[in-house]
């Protein structure tokens, strides 16, 4: 059999990486799309990286955007793709309040283009799509929990771009019998999250603080619940929804849920700190003996919040035997560990005298 051939949009970010490993391991050709940057992008996917001179590569990187339709339908028809992961995405909800218009054109008709560009090259009934949908078009929470027949109500300019993307990828579907699919994934984490989503955020200032590079973590809504996975164990997720029989959406979730704060005294704990907690609302405060560590920056709140997700993946257990193989505990243990040597590193660049790095939000 010949060897299939995957495209992967947002292939430089966390979800992109694991899922070229993991089609890389089966055997795929992966193509992905990366932007241009001033600055090297790669740093994710470096491990994956074939010299381009040498013949028969299996990994290959195209530049491209999510905004530029000439350049997705030319990628499109050189790639000849089985299956296309849509993945990319200014996937930031805090940020889609800044640069909203941005968001519906990169998050929505990015989609939309990729659909088009299927129907405009002939590849219907050749290529599979899948888009990467989210819990946030729950937003305002109708049900608890969340499952596919739950109504939507987003509450982010990123969340109504990626309801656009959601719909228009049912609507190629059913309009043209595309193989396409909606994969309504919850928070999923991993030690090469973003720096700024809070997960990984938390981690990281808190190794810092542990090893005295930084004082103080500065976070939003404590109060906020997350159904939280591991990445790595979502990506798998990804792919099977495209090997199916039939196209469907699925809700991927654990089923559990925690509040930020829970997550901060979960990192603590692996690091040996001791967290008391003080006041309330924007006055609430994070002791270590008497170092105050954590402090609420209302700078950080949203306009308006998602206070809280659930995910019922029970769909997903029954047809795809989706099992969420990483506990809480253990992604939390394993971003921290993977931080805190970080942190030793920078500390150590530091007792010689030299910069270390201190960007931190
Ligand atoms: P990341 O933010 O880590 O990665 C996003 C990727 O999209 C990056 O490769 C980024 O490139 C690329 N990108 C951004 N804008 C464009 C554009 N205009 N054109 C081309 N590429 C672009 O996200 P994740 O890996 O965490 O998430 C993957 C997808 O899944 C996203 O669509 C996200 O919205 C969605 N999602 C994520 C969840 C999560 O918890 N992680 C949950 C549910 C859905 P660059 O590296 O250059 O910035
Ligand atoms: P989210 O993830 O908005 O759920 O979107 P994020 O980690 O940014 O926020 C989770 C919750 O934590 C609260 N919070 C903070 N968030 C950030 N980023 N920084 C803070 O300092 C902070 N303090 C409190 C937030 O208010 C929020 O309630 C992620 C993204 O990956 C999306 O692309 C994806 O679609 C959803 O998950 C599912």
């Amino acid at each position: 059999m010949s060897q299939k051939i995957a495209l992967i949009t947002g292939i430089t970010g966390q979800d992109g990486a694991y899922l070229a490993e993991l089609l890389l391991g089966k055997g795929y050709i992966v193509h992905g799309i990366k932007r241009r940057a001033s600055l090297f992008n790669t740093d994710r996917i470096d491990h994956l990286y074939q010299d381009p001179h040498i013949e028969h590569q299996n990994f290959i990187l195209h530049y491209g955007d999510l905004t530029d339709s000439t350049n997705l339908i030319r990628i499109i028809q050189q790639v000849q793709p089985d299956e296309i992961y849509n993945l990319a995405a200014m996937s930031h909800v805090a940020v889609s309040f800044e640069t909203p218009e941005y968001t519906a054109n990169a998050d929505g008709i990015g989609t939309l283009r990729i659909l088009e560009a299927i129907r405009i090259l002939g590849l219907e009934k050749k290529t599979r799509f899948y888009q990467a949908s989210t819990s946030e078009l729950y937003g305002l929470v109708q049900e608890i929990p969340q499952k596919e027949t739950t109504p939507f109500y987003p509450r982010s300019p990123y969340a109504v771009a990626k309801m656009y993307a959601y719909w228009i990828t049912v609507n190629y579907r059913e309009a043209y019998g595309i193989y396409a699919c909606n994969g309504i994934l919850f928070n999923h984490e991993s030690p090469i999250r973003g720096e700024t989503f809070v997960t990984r955020k938390i981690t990281r200032a808190l190794a810092r603080i542990k090893l005295d590079l930084q004082d103080c973590l500065y976070l939003g809504n404590l109060d906020s619940l997350r159904d939280w996975g591991h990445a790595k164990d979502y990506v798998e997720m990804q792919w099977l929804m495209l090997q199916q029989e039939q196209a469907e959406d699925f809700v991927i979730a654990t089923g559990k849920q925690y509040s930020v704060r829970d997550f901060v005294n979960a990192a603590a704990k692996e690091l040996d700190i001791s967290i008391t907690w003080q006041g309330t609302g924007v006055e609430e405060k994070g002791y270590w003996g008497d170092k105050c560590i954590v402090q609420v920056d209302p700078r950080y709140f949203r306009p308006t919040e998602v206070d809280t997700l659930l995910g019922d993946p029970t769909k997903a257990k029954e047809k795809l035997g989706w099992v969420p193989k990483t506990s809480f505990e253990d992604l939390v243990s394993e971003m921290v560990r993977e931080d805190y040597k970080s942190a030793q590193r920078d500390e150590l660049i530091k007792r010689h005298g030299y910069q270390a790095m201190d960007y931190h939000e």
